[in-house]
């Protein structure tokens, strides 16, 4: 793909509308849209009413052409917009009337692949567009806008700049070896490691909430057998997705449903209750759910709050629950629990009493969900990120933490010098300045033809 070539798609979906787009980009178009509209290219940035012609100078279509010369243009190339009437045949036809004249079809995302090479926007900024159009909430889609006008990507620059400084500092010590034992005592690089770490922390966090609004939470319910999980899984989703039975051990695999809280995205698994003594069958169920909760966002762990009120269960449980995937512990079946008060000797998770048989407190657990996922505090400046970011930010700030290794265990401030050169590397690969050819290819591919 060379970016000589002229590129044409319609920019509007397929279907039938009130109007029409169709896009054209590249160095050909001045020449292309002389010929198309029949005599002189129209005025730059104005919207000028003009016949698309065929190669018999018969009018395709008719209505308003929009010239932007490069580089003032989304793609940073001149730009031609064909705004005609909404239907599946007249986009054809001038798509196709274009690649007579010289363009060739654009592929998926090859407009905002172009902003992107000619530095209109930034990695993450382009991926905030195909974020933007493919929103299924208003938060998201304001967390999307907001990536998208840079607030995600300056977060990344702050913290690559962090990185930067302390690798200066590191080299400029090695500079001067004869200072090197002095500076590696020093205590001001234990505090700019740290700083460091913390500011890690922050952009860490925001990637997580909106990697959370993008993709949706993942949330496994976990529990004894006989907790009213599969009972949960069904409310949850509206319908009897998964088998309730009061048998302990029904549900012996795992059961997902996707459902959508306010529009927001939620992976929900119901799986085999956790207990001693069972079968084969729950016993590769219960692995399976273990497998589950790691990989999950955050577990639902259900307690039946009349047979349990001091939540036992869960405290025989804590030691296998994976460490770093938060818990929300729900007492179940309040409706046979009338009277017990529920155990608040335990410190930590947040906990819910609900039923899922009549549905009692089943919206403060929606509005629990929707608070985990950044519902709230979207508003608050959550910005719209993806999996690829929050693993470069892992990546980065692995090799950061190697970089102190190197430091305080064996003094090589060269090796020290060197991770840090890989952390900002890898935050590069966030906005881009640092990129292979098979990773754009792989972003641009997810985007919609003609965007
Ligand atoms: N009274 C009452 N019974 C419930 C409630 N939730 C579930 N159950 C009953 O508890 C039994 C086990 O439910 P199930 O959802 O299969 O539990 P699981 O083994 O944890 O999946 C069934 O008989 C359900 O009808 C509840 O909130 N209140
Ligand atoms: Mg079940």
């Amino acid at each position: 793909m060379t970016r000589t070539d002229t590129i044409a798609a319609a920019a509007t979906p397929p279907g039938r509308g009130g109007v029409g787009i169709v896009r054209i980009s590249g160095p050909k178009v001045p020449e292309l849209a002389a010929v198309l509209l029949g005599g002189e290219l129209p005025q730059a940035r104005h919207a000028t009413f003009a016949r698309f012609l065929d190669a018999q100078r018969e009018p395709i279509d008719a209505g308003l052409a929009l010239f932007f010369p490069a580089p003032h243009s989304y793609t940073g190339e001149h730009v031609l917009e064909l705004h005609g009437h909404g239907g599946p045949l007249v986009m054809e036809a001038l798509v196709s009337r274009a690649v007579e004249l010289g363009a060739r079809r654009a592929q998926a995302g090859e407009f905002t692949q172009r902003a992107f090479l000619n530095d209109k926007l930034d990695l993450a900024q382009a991926e905030a567009v195909a974020d933007l159009i493919d929103a299924g909430s208003q938060q998201a889609a304001r967390a999307a806008m907001r990536s998208l006008q840079g607030e995600f990507s300056a977060m990344v620059h702050g913290l690559t700049e962090a990185v930067i400084d302390l690798r200066t500092y590191v080299e400029a010590a090695i500079d001067f070896p004869e200072e090197e034992i002095d500076f590696l005592a020093d205590r001001e690089l234990t505090a700019r490691f740290q700083a460091v770490r913390d500011h890690f922390e922050g952009v860490s966090d925001s990637a997580r909430q909106g990697r959370l609004l993008r993709e949706g939470m993942t949330v496994v319910i976990a529990g004894r057998p006989n907790a009213g999980k599969s009972s949960l899984l069904n409310r949850l989703a509206g319908y009897e997705a998964a088998i309730v039975t009061p048998i302990a051990g029904t549900t012996r695999d795992v059961v997902r449903e996707r459902i959508s809280i306010d529009g927001m995205p939620l992976h929900v698994l119901d799986t085999a209750g956790l207990r001693e003594g069972g079968d084969a069958v729950e016993e590769e169920g219960m692995r399976r759910a273990h497998a589950e909760m790691r990989r999950a966002d955050r577990v639902l762990f259900v307690i039946d709050a009349a047979a349990d009120p001091d939540a036992t269960a869960f405290r025989e449980e804590r030691e296998r629950l994976p460490a770093d995937v938060p818990v929300t512990l729900v007492f179940n079946k309040c409706d046979l629990a009338v009277g017990i008060p529920v155990a608040d000797t335990l410190t930590g998770p947040p906990r819910l009493v609900l039923s899922a048989l009549s549905g009692k407190g089943l919206e403060a657990l929606r509005a629990h969900l929707k608070s985990c996922m950044g519902y709230q505090t979207a508003d608050g400046g959550t910005v719209s990120a993806r999996r690829r970011h929050l693993e470069a930010l892992a990546r980065a700030r692995a090799h950061t933490e190697e970089a102190a290794r190197q430091l305080n265990e064996r003094r090589a401030g060269e090796l020290a010098a060197e991770e840090l050169r890989a952390a900002q590397q890898a935050l590069n690969e966030i906005t881009g300045e640092f990129t292979s050819d098979d990773l754009l290819g792989r972003i641009f591919a997810g985007f919609c033809i003609g965007k």
